[in-house]
């Protein structure tokens, strides 16, 4: 069985940039269906077992039944990502990376202020709902990227490349505080950004 993330913050403890609400909302609604419908379609794959859910998003194709496959995508994905989101996510957040992270965006992206443009165009520019992402390989490499729903770069590059930081810009992951306003809440999000955690994040894919 796979656990959700458990949030080792308040729900309150983002606000103002992140309202309680919504947090609450997106941990015990939204996160826990996803973990939930996650192991109810696992429960019929029992060649998956003791696999991590990264190894499950790199096989998704070995699942003939069109409908649990898309199950297993959906709410793997959405398993798997809001793990991600809520754990690079801290009250005492915001400010820049240091250390081996901040030399490497520094080499890729010329410093924090263009990589914080390149994210955020990255989920202004996702149609409907999905993600943006900052993302590493094996060789200490980072990307931006976006994808539609709850797919994730693992799915995309069968698992060439993890992300390090996720940004939800699905509707249900702002809509209560910023209503239309996505890129108020983009704003916001840098934030609360644990960066000391995406660089841990960082080394230990590298490791
Ligand atoms: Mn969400």
């Amino acid at each position: 069985m796979f656990q959700q993330y458990e949030i080792p913050y308040a729900y309150n403890a983002l606000e103002p940039h992140i309202d309680e609400l919504t947090m609450l909302t997106h941990s015990t609604k939204h996160h826990a269906g996803y973990t939930k419908n996650f192991n109810d379609a696992l429960a019929k794959l029992p060649q998956f077992d003791g696999l991590g859910a990264e190894q499950i998003l790199t096989r998704l194709d070995e699942i003939s039944d069109a409908a649990l496959r898309a199950a297993v995508q959906n709410n793997g994905g959405g398993f798997y990502n809001h793990n991600l989101y809520f754990a690079h996510l801290s009250p005492n957040g915001g400010g820049e990376p240091s250390g081996e992270l901040a030399a490497q965006i520094e080499r890729t992206f010329g410093g924090i202020a263009p990589l914080r443009e390149q994210l955020s165009a990255a989920g202004m520019g996702r149609f409907g709902s999905g993600w943006a992402w900052l993302s590493a390989n094996a060789a200490g490499e980072l990307k931006v990227s976006s994808t539609p729903n709850q797919d994730n770069p693992i799915m995309e590059s069968k698992g060439a490349w993890t992300p390090i930081l996720g940004i939800d810009v699905w509707e249900h992951a702002y809509y209560l505080k910023y209503r239309n306003l996505r890129g108020d809440y983009l704003k916001a999000f840098f934030e609360v950004v644990d960066w000391q955690q995406v660089a841990r994040s960082y080394a230990a894919l590298k490791a």
